[in-house]
């Protein structure tokens, strides 16, 4: 990866949008308030914002993957640098999404909810599945309701029935396969990044939708609430729920990851932050880990002297595969979308949650919204309703922002601890 040649700019064009959203939504509680019929009319442009994001979720998925894993050249000189790397990855998200079960089960943000919920609908019943049948599921699915689990039958079926788990197994492999072919496969991997590029680009387009998009709905829920008071109990388990993730994100990020950076790492946690500084900065305002990747660049190797060779690797992968923020962010949304519509989760539908979450994150591409719509995986895959992702659309883009820049965090501390993995480096003074 070439050295970034400048500092790309915290972008001006995202803070107008975190105030067109804000505006949006102080605009969509007004209304929703004081004019519930044109509340719900507005909930159309809501529905219309949901529908696009969820119409760009496979492409997402698979061609970031695709292309993720297609560019790590050589995958058979991955050797122990890689193994270490996704080891390192694999476990400290499904950590992160482990700490978000436990903290969404202690604080409970949705639990005895008078909030004035749609009727659950009726096309799937929502009885938590027992034990066996999750963990069947999850691995083969349910072919009599045409579900498919990590290891699909159909590809084009599973793309109609936004089973995205057998994409992301199939999108790692057909990635690999194209890694192997060496030169063979350069055109067709430079065509596919350039589609990953243009779907990126039009999923930037769409972010410009999002204050109309969520206007339509913080309007249309106020509306359907019935007004102000009604919905003062939602709003109340909305920032309970924000502020569990906000918890463990912080838990995550500013205790676990940084033990592993100070004990493993051997990095002085403070001096290592500070080098962090701008490309979490940047994180936060762009909520994008792609689009900050030149600048976690830079400052992972040229701030905290990481070695090319470690961080040329470790980083763009870690964009896109490591969201331990996002886990941690799908897990509590699941079970606190169970508690909202009342469905009780045995602890095997947990641990499903922690593996679905897990595997979503690393399905998640590092653009704004990824985490929200690649969260379809998790709900379906303890039957729960999708519906009910419309429930928090309307604070999810302040949350992107803390998961983004802890996504980022625990990419820069992962470069850190397979560096010292690697080679053994001196202590750090
Ligand atoms: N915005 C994503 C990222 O760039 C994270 C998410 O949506 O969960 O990392």
């Amino acid at each position: 990866m070439n050295e970034p040649t400048e500092k790309p700019k915290a972008s001006k064009e995202s803070l107008i949008l975190l105030i067109a959203i804000i505006s949006a939504i102080v605009l969509g509680f007004i209304l929703g308030g004081f004019f519930p019929s044109v509340g719900i009319k507005l909930g159309i442009f809501g529905q219309m914002f949901l529908n696009i994001l969820m119409l760009l979720v496979v492409p997402i998925v698979v061609l970031s993957m695709i292309v993720g894993i297609s560019r790590i050249q050589n995958l058979s000189q991955l050797g122990t640098l890689g193994s270490k790397t996704l080891v390192f990855y694999v476990l400290t998200t499904a950590v992160a999404a482990t700490l978000g079960i436990i903290l969404v089960n202690i604080i409970q943000p949705g639990i005895n909810q008078s909030i004035a919920i749609n009727e659950l609908p009726n096309q799937r019943e929502f009885i938590a599945t027992d034990i066996s049948t999750a963990l069947r599921e999850l691995l083969v699915g349910n072919p009599e309701k045409e579900q498919q689990g990590l290891v699909g039958y159909n590809l084009f079926l599973a793309m109609e029935k936004m089973d995205i788990l057998p994409l992301i197994l199939f999108s790692i492999f057909f990635g690999a396969a194209l890694s192997s072919l060496g030169r063979k496969a350069k055109k067709s991997i430079r065509v596919l990044s350039v589609m990953n590029d243009a779907i990126l680009k039009l999923v930037h387009w769409v972010m410009y939708l999002a204050p109309i998009g969520i206007l339509g709905l913080v309007a249309d829920r106020i509306a359907h609430s019935g007004g102000f008071k009604a919905f003062i109990p939602e709003l109340m388990s909305l920032g309970l729920y924000a502020l569990t993730v906000l918890l463990g994100l912080a838990l995550h990020g500013f205790l676990f990851l940084s033990l592993l950076l100070r004990f493993l790492g051997k990095r002085s946690i403070t001096n290592y932050l500070k080098g962090m500084g701008p490309a979490l900065l940047n994180a936060f305002s762009t909520a994008s880990s792609t689009a900050t990747l030149p600048l976690t660049l830079q400052a992972v190797h040229e701030e905290n002297q990481i070695s090319e060779k470690v961080s040329n690797f470790v980083l763009p992968l870690g964009a896109t595969v490591n969201m331990d923020g996002t886990a941690l962010y799908e897990a509590v949304a699941a079970i606190f979308i169970a508690q909202l519509y009342g469905i009780d989760l045995n602890w095997v539908q947990q641990i499903i949650v922690i593996l679905t979450a897990t595997l979503a994150a690393i399905g998640a591409a590092g653009i704004p919204e990824a985490g929200l719509v690649t969260m379809l995986i998790v709900l379906r895959a303890v039957n729960l309703p999708i519906e009910g992702i419309g429930l928090l659309l309307s604070i999810d883009w302040l949350l992107d922002r803390f998961r983004t820049s802890i996504n980022v965090w625990g990419d820069s501390v992962g470069a850190a601890v397979v560096e010292r993995w690697e080679s053994i480096r001196p202590e750090e003074s």
